[in-house]
């Protein structure tokens, strides 16, 4: 049995709970507490520490996901849940370029945790104001070889494509390091 621990991660409110709700197989332990302060208050709860699903592949797979919390002032928790990660997911919501930069900022500070793969999660393309994966990969400056995948973190196909995608990513960068034959 091996187990594979990936991070999801992004600005607030990009979906990222919901994201983790969406695929996980056991009631997701989360982490939320009601906003009570101005600018947040786009809606009524937030991450503060972390959410926590698991995914079985098949019999000698299983996904631990962690979802962070998007708020800088919780941003001690990164690091906590990074440990260990073979790869993380930087989910965007894809209809607020305001969020891009904070989005950029954060895939650098998880890069700098770990040389792991990771990918991006273009979210909310259900929205009408929701740029595509090609102009995100523009904005974000994201490099050819990592992929931008489409995602409505509502719909649990879209989940799982791109978690299947990053464990693709882990198992190829495995295959090249000579990790497993
Ligand atoms: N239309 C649409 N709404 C979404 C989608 N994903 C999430 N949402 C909504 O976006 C809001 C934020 O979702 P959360 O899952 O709380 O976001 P989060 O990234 O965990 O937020 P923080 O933990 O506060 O940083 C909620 O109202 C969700 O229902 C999506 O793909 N499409
Ligand atoms: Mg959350």
């Amino acid at each position: 049995m091996q187990t594979v621990k990936m991070v999801v991660t992004g600005p607030f409110n990009a979906g990222k709970t919901q994201f983790v709700r969406a695929i996980s197989e056991i009631d997701v332990v989360s982490t939320e507490r009601k906003i009570s302060s101005a600018p947040e208050k786009v809606k009524d709860e937030t991450t503060v520490a972390m959410d926590f699903g698991r995914i079985t592949i098949d019999d000698d797979l299983i996904l631990y996901l962690f979802g962070t919390p998007g708020q800088k002032r919780f941003d001690f928790m990164w690091e906590i849940l990074s440990e260990g990660m073979l790869g993380f997911v930087v989910l965007i919501d894809s209809a607020r370029p305001e969020t891009f930069r904070e989005a950029r900022r954060i895939l650098e500070v998880f890069r700098g945790y770990a040389p792991t793969p990771y990918v991006v999660a273009a979210n909310k393309q259900d929205s009408p104001d929701a740029w595509s994966t090609d102009d995100l990969r523009i904005a974000l400056k994201i490099p050819q070889d990592v992929k931008v995948l489409p995602c409505v973190a509502t719909g649990k196909d879209y989940v799982k494509n791109v978690l299947l995608e990053l464990l693709y990513s882990i198992l190829e960068e495995m295959d090249e390091e000579g990790i497993v034959d």
